[in-house]
């Protein structure tokens, strides 16, 4: 074991974060049970309009994005997985906070699903907001041929909006003939930013995307961003939405006044107030390449006139999640080492996790080879975990089974959220409480870098004599 922290005794943290401080989420199931039939397999489907022949993909349920999970509030979803594709996969479903078995990591909470094999997963949904689903062997090939959708879990009292949109943004790099190019275990790619497609997708069709509203009117927009590399820089023309969940976590609102970056995995919910004039219609761009634009959406206004703006938006009920306590938290750093421009950086092992890669003699590996956990944490206890960018490259980093606070560049502590975006050459601290006992995963969402050494796992042990997560 590389790197392995105890913290003294649970007792302090069980206290501090207290069975009567315990979020009620997980009490407050309605009992409903959701059944769902997933089939991953190969499918043809028409990326680039009807002028373009069709592409050979691999989706669930025959579309991309696959099958909307949408549910409320509460209620259990149980989903039959049946693998058709030619290769192991397992589905994880990002963001959920789930029982450790249900995560869909091969080698870790399950085996992977064999080619003709089928899994159940099962699990209760603690919080509303805005999810997403893949899956998670060889993550760079099989999100990159179209498996990923979105979960929406409703809010017990849904905001009052007159519509409720979802922007799946992906990218698919295809030949001439609209083929999806099959090197994905390109070094290069590994070595510096990912995989990046040709062509941005939103829905799985060519962006832009095209939203049809009326003057006055009140969209609640929920975006996510399924590229398996590709960052976005989204600016909206015309128009400042008030940002009202990261993650799918609420947060207080605030308005985007800028454009802002957007990481693979990240989800953002926006109340869009449509306060153009009718007939006019405005672009939603992405210019994280200045030089490359991309039209992700045209918000395009109908003739009619405008309609009774609402009052201000409030923002949503927050989930009850585990807020951290810093007085006497576990501090622990993370260093991320390696990549292009890197002397630190091998054939073998592209990237390195506290010195560690975890490939081993491929540099793409399909599964992630997963050595000792990185960290060891005492269930219940709050974690300040810095995370050491000393590599030239962007790396969001995914942290599965806890949600955290990211610190700020002001120093204060942002809203919750499951990925961060940490620069190069930067640091970044975050923190959370171990809530669930299990080994997860931490990973860049950059899957190319993912697969060749930013991967790891953190062990929550259930040491406390008083159990933190509430039961059922
Ligand atoms: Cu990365």
């Amino acid at each position: 074991m590389n790197r392995r922290i105890f913290l003294k005794s649970g007792l302090a943290s069980a206290a501090a974060i207290g069975v009567a401080s315990a979020p009620l989420a997980w009490s407050a199931r309605s009992g409903r049970v959701r059944d769902h039939l997933f089939i991953a397999q190969p499918a043809r489907l028409n990326l680039l309009g009807q002028d373009y022949p069709a592409t050979d993909v691999w989706a669930f349920n025959n579309m991309i994005p696959g099958p909307v999970l949408r549910a409320q509030q509460g209620d259990t979803v149980r989903i039959k997985f049946r693998n058709r594709l030619s290769m192991m996969s397992t589905i994880h479903w990002h963001g959920i906070r789930l029982p450790n078995a249900m995560d869909g990591v091969p080698g870790i909470t399950q085996p992977p699903v064999k080619p003709g094999e089928d899994f159940v997963y099962e699990f209760p949904l603690p919080d509303a907001g805005t999810f997403w689903y893949h899956p998670h062997v060889a993550t760079y090939e099989q999100i990159g041929r179209g498996l990923f959708g979105t979960i929406v879990v409703e809010e017990k009292n849904p905001p009052d909006v007159d519509d409720d949109i979802t922007w799946a943004i992906s990218d698919v790099m295809l030949t001439r003939d609209a083929t999806i190019s099959p090197n994905f275990k390109s070094l290069h790619d590994a070595a510096h930013a990912g995989r990046l497609g040709n062509i941005v997708l939103v829905n799985g069709e060519r962006g832009p995307n095209v939203l049809d509203v009326r003057a006055g009117q009140r969209i609640r927009l929920r975006i996510l961003n399924a590229a398996s590399a590709r960052i976005f820089r989204l600016r909206f023309h015309g128009h400042q939405p008030l940002v009202v969940a990261h993650d799918g976590h609420p947060c207080t609102p605030y308005r985007l006044t800028d454009s802002f970056h957007f990481s693979p995995g990240n989800r953002i919910d926006l109340i869009l107030d449509c306060t153009g004039a009718p007939n006019s219609s405005f672009e939603v761009e992405d210019e994280f390449f200045p030089a490359m634009r991309n039209k992700i959406a045209l918000i395009k206004y109908s003739s009619r006139s405008p309609q009774a703006a609402r009052k201000p938006f409030e923002g949503l009920e927050p989930n009850a999640l585990y807020e951290p306590v810093l007085a006497g938290a576990e501090t622990v750093k993370m260093v991320l080492e390696g990549g292009a421009l890197s002397n630190k950086a091998t054939r073998e092992a592209i990237w390195l996790m506290n010195g560690k890669g975890n490939s081993h003699g491929s540099h793409m590996d399909t599964h992630g080879h997963h050595p000792d956990p990185l960290f060891v944490f005492d269930q219940g206890c709050t974690v300040r975990c810095l995370i050491d960018n000393r590599t030239a490259w962007f790396h969001p980093m995914h942290f599965h089974g806890v949600v955290f606070r990211e610190r700020l560049p002001n120093g204060e502590w942002g809203p919750f959220k499951d990925s961060t975006l940490v620069w190069p050459f930067k640091t970044q601290e975050i923190a959370f409480v171990a809530e669930s006992a299990g080994d997860w995963m931490i990973h860049c969402h950059v899957a190319e870098h993912q697969h060749s050494g930013l991967m790891g796992t953190f062990r929550v042990a259930s040491l406390c004599k008083t159990p933190v997560v509430p039961k059922a």
